[in-house]
């Protein structure tokens, strides 16, 4: 048994006595209450799901299995000669809540280098499909014709004990994750790149190789890196995440539930507003026409926007109420990396202007930028400027935490979600009652 599986084993043995006592003992204590509001406003703040691999605080942001951005960079054993953490190693820590050795690192890094190729059958159905379809669209159909080799599916047909359940649908996880790289660099060099593909680099690590992959030279790994950390998890409620933990609670396996969360990453509410930033900037530096953006006319073309009754992409939040600290340790990337670029002037311009701008049409609740206001122009700077893939990476990188969060779903034995809907009627009566 590798050393990943041996861990996470203990912890799930060690856990699933707390979900038991909780639920026995304690499934009467109250976590709130529900209203009209967030039964009509789409859940917002009720407290109904659970999971331990990380936590959003809407002041401090995201927190991973306990540990700040900046903590979990600091904590994790280091690519040699680099300032950014094994992805591999990210993954046995979310996944196991421990930080792993570099021996165990390198074991998962191993392990999934075994797993990286994509069958043949996926090439074929992605080269069936129009060019111009969308990379998430291809994507998603490529992880879900991938379910023809589920082990759950198998295993499930042939009779399992529900204490089993979590063994196969980890090995669908370590069998899917290291083929996703693989699989947005084939969409990327074959839809953008003339359908000239490179082979995967067998001494590369996950970041590494992909960057590889996609013909992009350093450090553009460890942007790779930084970006599928980054992604990868936001706790449960978000659109990608609670909806494969949704659509897995069916227990459908791990190539269905993916695919699923990958189709809500791809609004533009969601994860497709990484490239609705990238698409919004471009536009306001035509339309200038040359002419030099200036505070104002940044302030003049967002409240174009929010007058034509659009959103300002990359901005607001349903949880935080300050700067995404993804944001934020993008934004030192850049102050590093690519502090005079003219595109980072304009993306820093629009982070001075936007959050008066949305304070004085008073409808936001949170005016701060998230993760999607400082990514695509990172990726832009090293060459990938086709806007419609930004998404593709993060869901390479959002599957590190969703396929986490489903196999935890199965070893403490959660159940088939399916929460209650009312009428309108019985909201009026609720109201005459009140
Ligand atoms: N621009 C304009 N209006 C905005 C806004 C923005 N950036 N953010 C919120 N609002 C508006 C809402 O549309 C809503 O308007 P109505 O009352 O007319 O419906 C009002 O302000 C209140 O919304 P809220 O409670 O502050 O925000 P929600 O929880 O409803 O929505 C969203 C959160 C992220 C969807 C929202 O802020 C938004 O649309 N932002 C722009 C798109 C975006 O950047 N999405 C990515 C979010 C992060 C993420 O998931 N990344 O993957």
């Amino acid at each position: 048994m590798s050393s990943l599986k041996e861990v996470l084993q203990k912890k799930i043995e060690e856990h699933r006595p707390r979900i038991t006592r909780l639920l026995k003992e304690h499934g009467d204590v109250k976590l709130g209450d529900v209203t009209i509001a967030q039964a009509i406003g789409g859940a917002r703040g009720v407290r109904c799901l659970v999971t331990d691999v990380s936590y959003l605080d809407p002041y401090e942001g995201i927190r991973f299995r306990g540990k700040t951005i900046p903590e979990t960079i600091e904590a994790l054993p280091k690519v040699p000669g680099s300032a950014y953490p094994y992805v591999e190693g990210f993954f046995f820590f979310l996944m196991t809540g421990e930080v792993p050795t570099m021996e165990q690192t390198l074991e998962v890094v191993e392990e999934f280098k075994k797993n990286r190729e994509l069958p043949l059958y996926v090439i074929d159905l992605l080269r069936t499909m129009p060019r111009d379809t969308h990379p998430m669209t291809m994507f998603s159909a490529g992880i879900l014709a991938m379910q023809r080799d589920s082990v759950f599916a198998k295993r499930y047909q042939e009779g399992m004990s529900k204490m089993d359940y979590w063994e196969p649908m980890f090995e669908d996880v370590m069998s899917l994750l290291p083929k996703l790289p693989t699989l947005a660099a084939y969409i990327y060099r074959m839809k953008y790149k003339e359908d000239v593909h490179i082979p995967a680099d067998p001494s590369l690590d996950m970041g590494g190789n992909f960057a590889h992959m996609m013909g992009i030279p350093a450090p553009y790994d460890d942007v790779a890196r930084m970006y599928f950390l980054l992604h990868s998890d936001h706790e449960s409620g978000n659109v990608s995440a609670h909806t494969t933990h949704l659509v897995a609670s069916a227990l459908s396996d791990a190539f269905y539930a993916l695919s699923a969360g990958i189709n809500g990453l791809a609004g533009p509410l969601h994860g497709l507003a990484n490239q609705e930033v990238l698409r919004w900037t471009m536009g306001f530096m035509d339309k200038l026409g040359g002419a030099e953006p200036t505070e104002e006319n940044v302030r003049e073309a967002l409240w174009d926007t929010l007058n034509s009754g659009q959103v300002i992409p990359g901005y607001g939040h349903a949880v935080l109420r300050k700067t995404d600290p993804r944001y934020t340790s993008q934004r030192e990337f850049c102050l590093n990396h690519l502090p005079d670029y003219p595109l980072f002037k304009v993306i820093s311009m629009i982070y001075k202007v936007a959050p008066d701008v949305l304070r004085e049409q008073g409808k936001a609740k949170n005016p701060w930028p998230n993760v999607d206001a400082q990514s695509g122009v990172i990726q832009w700077y090293y060459g990938l400027t086709e806007w419609d893939f930004y998404t593709v990476l993060f869901g390479v990188g959002r599957a590190i935490g969703v396929l986490t969060n489903i196999t935890w779903d199965r070893a403490l034995g959660f159940p088939i979600e399916r929460p209650k809907s009312l009428t309108t009627a019985m909201l009026e009566e609720a109201v005459e009652k009140a």
